[in-house]
């Protein structure tokens, strides 16, 4: 199998996500952020992750690969998210991506290796979201805001039934998480910062920590 990403992409950390959970090997291609063509061949737009099985099915959306992959091997195992942890990502989501988009494009991900392609992100994510230079000099108000919302999260994660197995919780919160590892100054607490690791262990996505800017 073989499933296209970026290292950034969220989205595409779901769909690595189940392949190390499950111990599934899958290759993993590392797309130009700027190669247009292969996601519209594929899809017919300009999107990833994109799965594509040993048996030439094509699969678009992160959940669906998600899925896809967790019942290949009989019953599947990922039980619903946990509304608490839904409910807090929709709140803080739009200022976790403020602060790791702009960080994304000055990193050295795969995706950027050409000018070409950092280029191509960077006018696409500053048409949404604004200037980057304005937003790493709104950072220290930001990483104050969302220092904040983690202790909540800690107290959301520590209030949930502790469980053997992950579920689906587990893929949405996780490649939040990694999305804002990109960020230094963000204190984890205590108990978020050991989930955070073993999840990245287990999944074998590791965090964005040694790169944080
Ligand atoms: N609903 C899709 C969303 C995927 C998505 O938004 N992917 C982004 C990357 S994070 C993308 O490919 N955007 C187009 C682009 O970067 O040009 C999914 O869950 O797979």
């Amino acid at each position: 199998m073989k499933l296209y990403v970026y290292d950034h992409c969220p989205f595409c950390v779901r769909a690595r996500m189940i392949f190390g959970l499950k111990n599934i090997p899958c290759e993993i291609v590392f797309l130009a952020n700027d190669d247009e063509t292969t996601p519209q061949t594929l899809i017919g737009k300009k999107m990833l992750p994109i799965l594509v099985t040993d048996e030439g099915e094509i699969i678009g959306e992160s959940l669906d690969i998600v899925r896809y992959i967790d019942a290949i091997t009989g019953k599947p195992t990922l039980s619903d998210p946990a509304s608490t942890v839904e409910a807090w990502i929709e709140e803080v989501s739009r200022l976790i991506y403020q602060l790791a988009i702009p960080r994304w494009s000055y990193s050295d991900y795969p995706e950027f290796k050409n000018e070409s392609a950092r280029t191509y992100f960077t006018q696409k994510k500053e048409n949404v979201f604004g200037s980057f230079s304005t937003l790493m000099k709104e950072s220290p108000a930001l990483i104050k805001a969302v220092n904040i919302k983690l202790i909540d999260l800690d107290q959301i994660l520590a209030a949930l039934p502790t469980t053997e197995r992950y579920s689906l919780t587990d893929i949405l919160l996780y490649p939040v998480l990694r999305s804002l590892s990109i960020v230094k100054g963000v204190e984890w607490p205590v108990g978020l910062d050991a989930w955070r690791k073993r999840v990245a262990t287990d999944c074998r996505v590791p965090l964005n920590d040694a790169i944080a800017i």
